[in-house]
């Protein structure tokens, strides 16, 4: 339908101009092309109908039928790859249960964190009010509050590890090669290297989040569960189906954002609510690894009881298509 609109009302000369600069994107990002890359980029922001059209058009994830790749892994495993990339495809979300349930090296992560968040406690006692984030240069990790203001609402306390600085137990976990398979396979490119991993913990709060997607480009998290999550814990929840391609209403929230130049995208609430599809919550076990698609309309929840801890590792920058061409396309109207 949006297809035939833009073919309507857009002249040809044009549509060929916003075809060339994909083409020039993804096969030759030379000097030469960046005038045609701006006149792309003017297009999109000012015309709403075409920036989705275009934007839903660069979603390139396989029909699960085309998705099969030779296989590096035992068949069971295998088949729970599948399984898991599957539903992904789907729902923008899928749970792999007990995919860390070791206990051993549960613990030791968990004694990581910990040790951690100590660190956190005492370098916060001395800071201002207003400071939210403090680089240790001695671990090289990132400790961050929010101001403490934020920190009263939301609760929760976070380490950002550093990729050349991190504690051998989380080590372990972003090495093991099944949950980059399942990155790697939902997009069938190589998902690249893990961007950043985030300790965090979840305490009882006043108020949970609000329906966001974290970006309007590609990106791909991992949240490895290592404490019991149960409805009081702050679950995340997910909007299922709302991945890849934004439902009506809500994508005129990343037309928006696209024009602004910011990526980041939180959407009317109530509007969330209502956009079509089932809200999953990633309810588990320690152990349990919850994947989902950031372009998926999610949101934590408020943790009302004990606590939640969780460890997350974000694939930022996987080379779809849509990354290519967007990547060229930033900057809103400031530029
Ligand atoms: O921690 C949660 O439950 C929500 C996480 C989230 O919104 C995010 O990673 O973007």
């Amino acid at each position: 339908m949006i297809r035939r609109i833009a073919r309507t009302i857009l002249p040809g000369p044009i549509r060929r101009v916003l075809g060339r600069a994909a083409w020039e994107v993804q096969y030759a990002p030379t000097r030469a092309n960046r005038v045609l890359r701006r006149a792309a980029r003017r297009v999109l922001m000012s015309n709403e109908r075409l920036f989705l059209w275009t934007y839903k058009r660069t979603s390139r994830l396989p029909a699960p039928g085309r998705a099969r790749v030779p296989s590096r892994f035992p068949e069971e495993e295998d088949h729970q790859i599948e399984a898991v990339v599957n539903e992904l495809r789907q729902n923008g979300v899928a749970i792999w249960r007990g995919l860390f349930a070791d206990p051993q090296l549960l613990e030791d992560v968990r004694s990581t964190l910990d040790q951690g968040f100590a660190r956190w406690e005492a370098i916060f006692r001395e800071r201002e009010d207003s400071c939210p984030e403090v680089f240790d240069p001695e671990t090289r990790w990132k400790f961050h509050r929010g101001t403490k203001q934020v920190y009263d609402m939301d609760r929760r306390t976070r380490i950002y590890y550093s990729l050349d600085n991190t504690p051998p137990a989380i080590r372990r976990l972003m090495d093991d090669p099944r949950f980059r398979e399942v990155a790697c396979r939902y997009y069938q490119v190589d998902a690249g290297p893990c961007g950043y991993i985030l300790g965090e913990k979840l305490s009882p709060s006043p108020v949970g989040d609000s329906w966001h997607v974290d970006r309007i480009r590609d990106q791909f998290k991992a949240m490895i569960l290592l404490s019991d999550v149960g409805l009081e814990q702050g679950p995340l929840k997910y909007k299922q189906g709302t991945h890849q391609k934004p439902p009506p209403k809500i994508d005129h929230f990343f037309y928006q954002y696209f024009r602004s130049g910011v990526e980041w995208c939180y959407v009317s609430p109530p509007l969330g609510d209502s956009a079509p599809g089932e809200v999953k919550l990633a309810l588990g076990r320690a152990g349990d690894c919850v994947f989902f698609d950031t372009t998926g309309l999610h949101s934590g929840t408020r943790c009302q009881a004990g606590e939640r801890l969780a460890l997350v590792f974000g694939f930022t920058e996987p080379p779809t298509f849509r990354n290519q061409f967007f990547s060229h396309m930033e900057g809103g109207m400031h530029i």
